[in-house]
């Protein structure tokens, strides 16, 4: 552990410093004032009465406060003293728990007093009460919860706790059943030890009780209504939760260790240890749960959220959108990932937000005590790794691993507080990594000591089998035989690997029928996503509806008679028209809307309006809950100041669900780099390593305004360089209607596959970026857009994408120029060359090509687009115009800005 930093530790000496236990003594006065001594008796009286007598009358008195302190003491920061470290030194001493520093002496010790109600007597000598609070508080469970401001929640814990020393004893049979998961634990890794020596696997050995702990989550779990586990978990000990707690066949694991799995034709795959997997589990009392794991990438704690997202699609799949009792997140955590990675941090942030909370995670710590190389004390500044688990008032249990039982306790308790109180729990399990970071490292390099003592401990299973006999809970032969029937499964599971290996079932996956069909190959292949004017116009009256008593702000109110007319007469619909009317067209027709990010309700541009507010009560109406008729839900939220969690949480959300169109939005789209691993570790590569598809659709507010070196620029480059086997779906759009379809067609498709938007901001309100109503209710979308008013002799054919289309337009009608073509390239990814090549065609006799972009040389499409064009442009010089290179993305000056941006479309019209 890390060393024991007493100077944080404060001072109890004062009753003040103790209003805890005062607080738990007045509530039991004010219910039972008998269950208290009569020196508090009096002192409640006069201090209920306000009649100034608040100070103890006696000595007693006086003392009773002193051992009051040192109960809070124990409860407090008893985690101190408590054995939690298989490799600790013994007894440790902190001055806080002396009978002095309480202003108490030895001469106490058989005194009675108070006890606060430890679950016992309500009174007893001072000499039981330490007692009793230190084989509550200080044995192989330290328990941090005094940070929980909730005092009901403090009271649930202490009630759980105290009665019987935090460690009820337990049945012969779950007694044997520990043993028998320890075993299956200790022989798997042992087993791929031999067979496969030096191949990486991250071993669990020094953590093996992870799997009786995982167990009893399940078991616990069950019992109170959880119908399905959503896991995430790092490399460490995963093949042997895959095997032991998923059920994944032994011979599919051998496979894998002898690389000769079955995959996918295409599919690139993953190493063993990041794969996911699902599968129905049974608990010891015969009860069924479905668990999954989810696939993930090397980045440790990326998965958090993903699991998260995963997590609130089920609940919502499962109807549980109240307690969220049914679906349980479990993350597993490395010590030293825990303590470093942000992304924690942003995970439990989202635990109780509105649209994210999951009901509470059970967060499992596999404390080994050491991160590659590196110890505790260059790993965090804080006493534990878990500290951070403080920012949601989470419980925190510190356990000793090397005692299972104390183990399958806690967990089953921290389960039980999950399920009551909705909030997430840390089980920090504390141990040490029998061998290096992976089977191919030499730990003595660096922690000789650590490993020295590591070498001489014997692994749980047997310092539990041990007490196991001399408790006569299990017989020498009976053990032996534990042993040997696993390793003789493991041996014919081995052999059998050898001839055959069987593939996982579809059904494994719960809800794995949504994505029945969904599976196909990306195709250009239109799809019909125009909406009739009458469903538009039932969109339009809801979005127009004021309710009865609903104050709406003047401003909203002002353009809701223009919105009406503008449908109802089939008029030019602008952007942010579109969007509510392709949500609303896909609430009909029964398919939900998530749209999630940074002030989406009303938009950053303060162009959506998603939700009204009544002005006096500041109620929030959702228009477009509101369509006449039945429809799907349109959940939309706010996040939290996050990219990197949020869009992790969307993206396991539409892990989910095909069905339902999920949207994150980032503020501007330069801020999804901090999203970056989640867009690269999952989002683009998803498919390909784990045969996993997403409809995620990411809104990255583009384009060069004048804005500076931020906000301007979503670096579309990235999203292009991430582009491979149809991976993803880029597009820089320039219509209403082109978003509209494209919104759509999402959902609309048999295939699923991530949408990245370059979207608007000024364009938001351009009178020229509308479409007229007659796109939305016929046509489709286009990968590529021809020019609107296509010159009969083009000199110069320009290729465009985005905003830069509408100055060069317009530049085109101020100089009245008539022969210069200008194409729209709407979908930079996949590259529809078939219709490139058809709406580039007439132009083919232009003597000059040019791609015109406003983002820098180094920057937007043109990297991407030159080989294209090159290939579409055989024989022609292509010509770039636009900004030149530049380690920034865009000048800090408007006027610089304003003078570039017009040099680029000089140049793109002139001679
Ligand atoms: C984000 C990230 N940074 C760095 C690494 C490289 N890395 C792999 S394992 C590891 C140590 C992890 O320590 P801990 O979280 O305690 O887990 P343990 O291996 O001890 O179980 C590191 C640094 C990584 N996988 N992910
Ligand atoms: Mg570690």
């Amino acid at each position: 552990m890390a060393d024991s930093r007493s100077d944080t530790v404060p001072d109890h000496r004062s009753l003040l410093s103790s209003p805890e236990y005062v607080d738990e003594l007045y509530a039991q006065w004010r219910d039972d004032p008998s269950s208290v001594s009569e020196h508090w008796r009096s002192f409640f009286s006069g201090f209920d009465l306000g009649a100034g007598s608040a100070a103890p009358s006696s000595d007693e008195a006086a003392d009773q406060s002193r051992v009051a302190s040192l109960i809070f003491a124990y409860r407090n920061v008893g985690h101190l003293i408590a054995d939690v470290d298989p490799l600790g030194d013994g007894e440790r001493h902190e001055t806080v728990f002396d009978l002095e520093t309480h202003g108490l002496t030895e001469a106490h010790l058989d005194r009675v007093y108070d006890t606060g109600h430890l679950g016992g007597p309500k009174q007893a000598t001072l000499r039981e009460i330490i007692e009793s609070l230190r084989l509550t508080y200080c044995r192989k469970i330290g328990v941090e919860y005094i940070h929980i401001q909730d005092r009901e929640i403090r009271r649930w814990l202490q009630n759980e706790m105290e009665p019987h020393h935090n460690r009820p004893p337990i049945p012969t049979e779950t007694k044997r059943r520990l043993l028998e998961q320890l075993t299956n634990a200790e022989i798997f890794e042992s087993f791929l030890n031999t067979r496969y020596q030096g191949q990486k696997r991250f071993s669990l050995e020094g953590m093996e009780s992870v799997i009786p702990a995982l167990h009893q989550t399940m078991d616990t779990a069950a019992e109170g209504g959880v119908e399905e586990v959503v896991m995430g978990m790092a490399h460490r000990g995963r093949l042997n939760v895959l095997v032991n707690i998923l059920g994944k066949p032994l011979e599919m694991v051998f496979h894998e260790f002898e690389d000769n799995l079955r995959t996918t034709d295409e599919a690139d795959g993953d190493v063993k240890y990041h794969r996911g997997y699902s599968s129905g589990y049974t608990t010891s009392s015969g009860k069924s749960l479905h668990i999954s794991l989810t696939a993930n990438p090397s980045h440790l704690e990326a998965v958090d959220p993903v699991v998260e997202g995963r997590a609130r699609a089920k609940q919502r799949r499962r109807q549980d959108t109240e307690t969220r009792t049914k679906v349980l997140p479990v993350l597993l955590h490395g010590d030293a990932a825990f303590a470093g990675q942000g992304l924690v941090a942003e995970t439990f942030n989202l635990s109780q937000l509105p649209g994210y909370r999951t009901g509470g995670t059970l967060h499992i710590i596999v404390n080994n005590q050491i991160g590659f190389t590196t110890t505790a004390a260059e790993a965090r500044s804080s006493r534990y790794p878990t500290d951070i688990a403080k920012l949601v008032e989470a419980p925190i249990f510190h356990v000793n691993g090397d005692d299972p039982e104390a183990v399958a306790w806690i967990v089953d308790l921290a389960v039980r507080f999950r399920q009551e109180f909705h909030r997430d729990v840390v089980v920090d399990i504390i141990g040490y990594r029998r061998w290096g970071h992976n089977e191919g490292d030499e730990p003595a390099f660096t922690q000789p000591l650590m490993y020295q003592k590591i070498a001489n401990r014997p692994p749980v299973r047997e310092i539990y089998q041990l007490q196991l006999e001399s408790e006569h809970a299990i017989t020498l032969d009976e053990s032996a035989r534990l042993r040997d029937e696993r390793q003789g499964l493991l041996i014919a599971a081995h052999r059998s690997a050898q001839e055959s290996c069987p593939m996982p079932g579809e059904d494994v996956h719960a809800f794995h029928e949504l994505w029945d069909g969904l599976d196909k190959s990306f195709s250009f292949s239109p799809v019909d996503t125009a909406v009739t004017p009458e469903t538009l116009n039932r969109i339009a009256a809801a979005l127009t509806t004021v309710p009865d008593d609903f104050e709406l702000n003047r401003k909203v109110a002002r353009r809701l008679p223009a919105v009406r007319k503008t449908v109802e007469e089939g008029g030019d619909i602008d952007w942010p028209l579109a969007e509510l009317l392709a949500f609303g067209s896909l609430l009909t027709e029964g398919s939900p809307v998530r749209l999630s990010g940074q002030d989406s309700v009303r938009g950053t541009f303060s162009h959506r309006h998603a939700a009204w507010y009544d002005t006096h009560t500041q109620q929030a109406h959702v228009p477009l809950n509101h369509i006449d008729g039945e429809h799907a839900t349109f959940c939309v939220y706010n996040s939290m100041l996050s990219e990197a969690a949020v869009l992790g949480f969307d993206y396991g959300y539409s892990l989910v669900e095909p069905n339902m169109l999920v949207l994150w939005e980032a503020q501007f789209g330069d801020f999804a780099n901090g999203a970056q691993v989640i867009i690269d570790q999952f989002i683009t590569p998803a498919m390909d390593k784990w045969q996993r598809g997403s409809g995620i659709v990411m809104l990255l507010p583009h384009g060069y305004e004048g804005q500076g070196p931020e906000h301007s620029n979503a670096y579309l480059e990235r999203y292009l360089t991430l582009c491979a086997e149809s991976n993803i779906q880029v597009c820089n759009l320039t219509t209403p209607a082109q978003y509209f379809h494209a919104l759509r067609r999402q959902l609309k498709r048999d295939f699923r596959r991530p949408l990245v938007i370059m979207s608007p901001k000024s364009l938001l309100r351009s009178k020229l970026c509308v479409s007229p109503m007659a796109e939305l209710t016929g046509g489709s979308f286009r990968e590529i857009l021809d020019d609107p008013a296509p010159p009969k002799k083009p000199r110069r054919l320009l290729l465009c994408s985005g905003k830069i289309y509408y100055d060069l337009v317009e530049g085109r009608k101020a100089a009245d120029i008539d022969d210069v073509a200008v194409v729209r390239v709407e979908q930079l990814y996949p590259f529809n060359s078939e219709l490139f090549h058809d709406v580039t065609a007439p132009y083919r006799d232009a003597a000059e090509v040019a791609w015109v972009q406003e983002e820098t040389r180094n920057r937007g499409g043109w990297g991407y687009m030159l080989p294209i064009l090159l290939e579409a442009f055989p024989d022609r010089q292509v010509r770039y115009i636009g900004r030149g290179p530049s380690a920034s993305p865009a000048t800090g000056s408007p006027r610089v800005h304003k003078q570039q941006q017009q040099a680029i479309v000089d140049e793109a019209l002139g001679e």
